[in-house]
């Protein structure tokens, strides 16, 4: 490992060191203090779904109990487990959806929501098939375009209206599968009804019902959260920004936003722009207010406003050990239940501001939609005037930034590549082709989705770091959201100069686009930004989105939200590798499914490998077996 690889484990090692001197406790304390992490819970195959369990049974064939008291098998057990956690992470994407619909409902002239992306909102209203699209007053259309999209999540009949962005040929597929998902709300249920106790056994069956869901997530609950976010606050448009832990000011106030709505954040970066509350801030010796971002909230402000990135999940505790975060305000999801007491060992304002995330030892100030400039003025002034109370003698904050480029939306990639390819042309082609054709013509390889969490099973950050580095040195663009996208800016991958890491054929695309190796696409549900980009590839060419050299990667997953990721993405046709492997090798026989079998019904399949340069192997025989497939 070089040095500059570990950059990032230079901010954390100083920071751990200082959480000991100042006697608080780390996610990696408690990671001790689990010790051996439980074999059965491990394996997949604890159930205690019903009170006449909790059941396990034996991981390995043959040993000890083979049935729980209903007769549940290994098999079932796992599978159930399995899709559950794909429930847990379609709720969590597509209830974050419908509050942003929700505050699109609630848009108006006056704001604080707007609408900014008014073509876009035309664009979505025209293909869902609402007349008079180009021509209706804005906000009638807006408020009739929300109704819509808040009937996609309870709708008694009918598909996901997205699906029809698929290639004609993956849609037939999820047809015939019986895999394309009803409402997002109906098929997360159906999954807590199938998995009851004494309801479905059958692992294909469970799977399938599992997949289902999961694209209700991807192409359903996510893809509108991504684009009624962009109507809302604006399309991302490449932005210049900075990131790790050495964008925390020690002469500001500083705020970090933690979570993954962006209605608050939105508002919450107004506030910090109120004259008033920057004059209380420089009348208590601050030179301003920094607002700065972590996990995906960070990348959805980041996206649009050039907020600097603090860090990513494993960063949390991190960030407010430095002693100089005034406030943590957190919406929802992927929050430690751990911040409140350790705000406390410090002078942090621990803020939480969502009744789905009541977390216990918190500073509560509800943050309500239809009042939001006054709430995230009290929370900013709240901050603000916490500044006081800060101790100059407990603050370390490492010295470490990136520069950084984000706000790569589909839209803005097409924007760049229509600069390049057609700058003598009078008019856009306003599509992916140039992008389609490089990678038919062998200059880039293919592409890669790098994306996820981070776990204290693996090194945080080297997992991504590793596999996105090896990707783009083998000419594979790779484009990143979430916690991945976090990490690769951390250590300067999402800059026009790492350019010099690539292969020949990648770093001659990235000059002459003028765009990093690296698209940072936004936060986890960003992710249906991938879909989108890689379905309007297959539909260019022609093809199905399995027949594209194209890959899907979670280095370092740990979420139930991840799971449903991955399940889309291979439920669209794109092989995942995860290396974090799922907690489900207590069954041979699913373990098989989602390694092998479920190739037969999507044409793509879940690999684990835990090792990043291995699994880069095993990525790249894949790209060129698809290549070779395609006949280019
Ligand atoms: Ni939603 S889900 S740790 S913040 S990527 Fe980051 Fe991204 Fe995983 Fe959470
Ligand atoms: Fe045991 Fe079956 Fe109940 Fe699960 S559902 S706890 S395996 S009896």
């Amino acid at each position: 490992m070089s040095n500059e690889l570990l950059k990032s484990d230079v901010t954390a090692e100083a920071l751990i060191a200082k959480a000991q001197r100042d006697g608080v406790e780390t996610m990696w304390d408690r990671k001790a203090a689990q010790k051996t992490q439980c074999g059965f819970g491990e394996a997949g195959v604890c159930c205690r779904i019903c009170a006449m369990g909790p059941c396990r049974v034996s991981p390995v064939p043959g040993k000890g109990a083979e049935r729980g008291i209903c007769g549940a098998n290994a098999g079932t057990i796992v599978a159930r487990n399995f899709v559950r956690m794909i429930a847990g992470g379609a709720s969590a994407h597509s209830d974050h959806a419908r509050d942003i619909v929700h505050a699109m409902h609630l848009a108006s002239a006056e704001g604080p929501f707007k609408i900014r992306d008014e073509a876009k909102m035309r664009r979505i209203a025209a293909e869902w098939g609402i007349e008079a699209a180009d021509t209706k007053e804005t906000y009638a259309l807006a408020h009739e375009l929300a109704e819509m999209a808040l009937e996609e999540f309870g709708k008694p009949f009918g598909t996901q209206r997205f699906l029809t962005r698929a290639p004609q040929q993956r849609q037939d597929i999820w047809k015939r599968e019986r895999m394309e998902p009803r409402a997002i709300d109906q098929e997360i249920t159906t999954i807590m009804h199938s998995t009851h106790i004494g309801c479905a056994s059958d692992i294909d069956s469970l799977l399938n019902r599992g997949m289902r869901a999961s694209l209700g997530d991807g192409w359903g609950g996510s893809m509108i959260g991504t684009e009624f976010s962009d109507i809302l606050y604006g399309t991302p448009k490449a932005c210049a920004s900075e990131s790790n832990l050495g964008v925390i000011d020690a002469e500001m106030v500083n705020i970090v936003l933690h979570g993954h709505d962006p209605n608050l954040a939105e508002v919450v970066v107004v506030a910090s722009k109120n004259p008033e509350l920057l004059e209380l801030a420089k009348s208590l010796g601050a030179k301003g207010i920094n607002v700065v971002g972590m996990c995906c909230t960070g990348n959805e402000v980041t996206m649009r406003h050039g907020i600097k990135i603090a860090g990513n999940f494993y960063q949390q505790e991190l960030a407010i050990i430095t002693g100089a975060i005034e406030a943590v305000i957190v919406d929802v999801q992927c929050i430690f239940p751990a911040l409140p007491a350790l705000a406390k060992k410090y002078h942090t304002h621990f803020v939480s501001t969502s009744q789905k995330a009541k977390i216990a030892g918190d500073m509560y100030i509800e943050f309500s939609e239809s009042d939001a400039l006054n709430c995230a003025y009290g929370i900013v002034k709240t901050a603000v005037e916490n500044f006081a109370n800060r101790d100059a003698s407990k603050v370390e904050i490492p010295n470490f930034k990136e520069p950084t480029i984000a706000g790569y939306s589909v839209e803005t990639i097409i924007d760049h590549l229509d600069k390049v390819v057609n700058s003598q042309l009078e008019d856009k082609l306003g599509t992916v082709k140039p992008l389609s054709d490089v990678i038919y013509a062998g200059v880039i390889r293919g592409a890669a989705g790098v994306v996820g969490c981070n776990n204290p099973k693996t090194e945080h950050d080297l997992g991504h770091v590793t596999v996105i580095k090896e990707l783009i040195k083998r000419d594979v663009i790779v484009v990143v959201t979430g916690c991945a996208a976090q990490a690769a800016a951390k250590v300067g991958l999402l800059t026009l100069e790492a350019k010099e890491l690539c292969g020949r054929g990648l770093k001659e695309v990235c000059e002459r686009v003028n765009i990093p190796p690296v698209l940072h696409m936004g936060s986890c549900v960003d992710c249906s930004r991938i879909l989108d980009l890689v379905s309007r590839v297959a539909v260019e060419k022609g093809v199905d989105i399995c027949d594209l050299p194209v890959v899907g990667s979670a280095p370092e997953w740990m979420s139930e939200k991840a799971v449903s990721i991955a399940s889309y993405v291979v439920a669209s046709g794109i092989n995942t590798y995860l290396g974090i492997i799922p907690q489900v090798l207590g069954s041979v026989e699913f373990t098989e499914l989602l390694n092998e079998g479920v190739r037969a019904n999507v044409g793509a399949v879940y690999v684990f490998e835990k090792d990043p340069l291995v699994a880069v192997e095993k990525m790249m025989v894949d790209i060129e077996e698809k290549r070779t497939a395609l006949g280019i």
